[in-house]
C-alpha cells in the first residue's frame, strides 16, 4: 500500500487534526491570530507533519478537499472560540500555490465561511510570495475580492522569493511574514539583519502588518521590536499546539 492510497483515504475520512501556533502583538502581548497547521494521523504511521504529505496532496490534487477540511475546521474552531467569550482572535489558514490557481478556491472560502457563519474579519488566508508570482492578474483579482470582504491576506516565507517593492505594491496585501531563516541568522549575521531591517522598512513604507516568524529568543524579540516588527510567531510564545491549549493564550489580562 502507498502513502498516496492511504492519503486518499484519510482525505475520504478525515484522518487529520490541526494544531495552532499564535502569533502575538510586540508591544501588548495580545493574541492577533493563531496559524492553523495540519497533522495526519496515520494509521500505522503516527502523527505525520505537512512535510510528510504537502506535496503528494498537491501532485495527486487531493490538496483542494484537504485545505477545504482545513478551513472548516479552522472556521468551527474559531467560531468555538468566540461562543466561549474569547477576545477576537483571527484563525490564518495556509493556501496551497496549487490550489490558490484553481479557479474556485474563492467560492470554496465563502463556502466554508457561509456554513459555519464565521466572521470573514475573523478569518486569514497565508499564501507564499512564490505564490503571488503566478498568473498575477487572477491573483490580484481574488486576492482584492477577498480583502473586500473582510479576509485579512498574508504573504508567507516573505523574503524567500524575489518580489520588489513595486511589484508588492500592486497586491492588496495585509500582511508580510518574514522567513523565519532570516529571523535565525539575524543576530549572527550582518546581512540577515540588514535584509531584516530592510523588508520591516519596506512593509511599513506599504502600510502592511509585519510579522516575524521563528523567533526563539528574547534578544530576537527586542531586536524586532526595536525595528518597529508588528508581531512574532514562534517558539519563544509557543509551539504549535491543540486547539484547547492555544486558547489559554487568549485570555485578557487587563
Ligand atoms: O508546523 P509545520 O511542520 O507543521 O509546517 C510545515 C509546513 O507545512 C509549513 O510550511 C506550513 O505552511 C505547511 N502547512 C501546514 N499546514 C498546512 C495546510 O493546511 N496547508 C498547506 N498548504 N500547507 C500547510
Ligand atoms: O512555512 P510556515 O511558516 O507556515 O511554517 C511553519 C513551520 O515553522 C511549522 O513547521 C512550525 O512548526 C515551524 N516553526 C514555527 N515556529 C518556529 C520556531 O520558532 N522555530 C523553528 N525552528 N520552527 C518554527
Ligand atoms: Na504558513
Ligand atoms: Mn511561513
Amino acid at each position: 500500500v502507498t502513502l498516496l492510497t492511504d492519503l486518499r483515504q484519510a482525505v475520504s475520512q478525515g484522518e487529520f487534526v490541526l494544531h495552532y501556533q499564535p502569533k502575538v502583538d510586540v508591544l501588548t502581548g495580545k493574541v492577533t491570530s493563531v496559524e492553523a497547521l495540519v497533522r495526519w494521523m496515520h494509521p500505522r504511521l503516527g502523527l505525520l507533519g505537512p512535510d510528510r504529505f504537502i506535496r503528494l496532496a498537491e501532485e495527486s490534487g487531493l490538496i483542494a478537499e484537504l485545505t477545504e477540511w482545513v478551513m472548516a475546521t479552522a472556521c468551527r474552531q474559531a467560531k468555538s472560540w468566540q461562543e466561549d467569550g474569547h477576545p477576537p482572535v483571527r484563525v490564518a489558514v495556509n493556501l496551497s500555490p496549487f490550489h490558490f490557481q484553481r479557479q474556485d478556491v474563492k467560492e470554496a472560502i465563502l463556502a466554508v465561511l457561509g456554513a459555519t457563519e464565521l466572521d470573514p474579519a475573523l478569518f486569514e488566508i497565508e499564501i507564499t510570495e512564490g505564490a503571488l508570482m503566478q498568473n498575477d492578474e487572477y491573483t490580484c483579482r481574488v486576492l482584492g475580492e477577498l480583502r473586500e470582504m473582510g479576509i485579512t491576506v498574508s504573504v508567507d516565507d516573505f523574503g524567500t522569493g524575489y518580489s520588489s517593492l513595486s511589484y508588492l505594491h500592486r497586491f492588496p496585501i495585509n500582511t508580510l511574514k518574514i522567513d523565519r531563516t532570516f529571523i535565525l541568522n539575524m543576530m549572527k549575521s550582518t546581512e540577515d539583519q540588514a535584509i531584516v531591517t530592510a523588508i520591516i522598512a519596506m512593509a511599513k513604507s506599504l502600510n502592511m502588518q509585519i510579522v516575524a516568524e521563528g523567533v526563539e529568543t528574547v534578544e530576537q524579540l527586542e531586536a524586532l521590536k526595536d525595528q518597529g516588527c508588528h508581531e512574532i510567531q514562534g517558539f519563544l510564545i509557543s509551539r504549535p499546539v491543540n486547539a484547547e491549549k492555544v486558547a489559554r493564550f487568549f485570555t485578557d489580562e487587563d
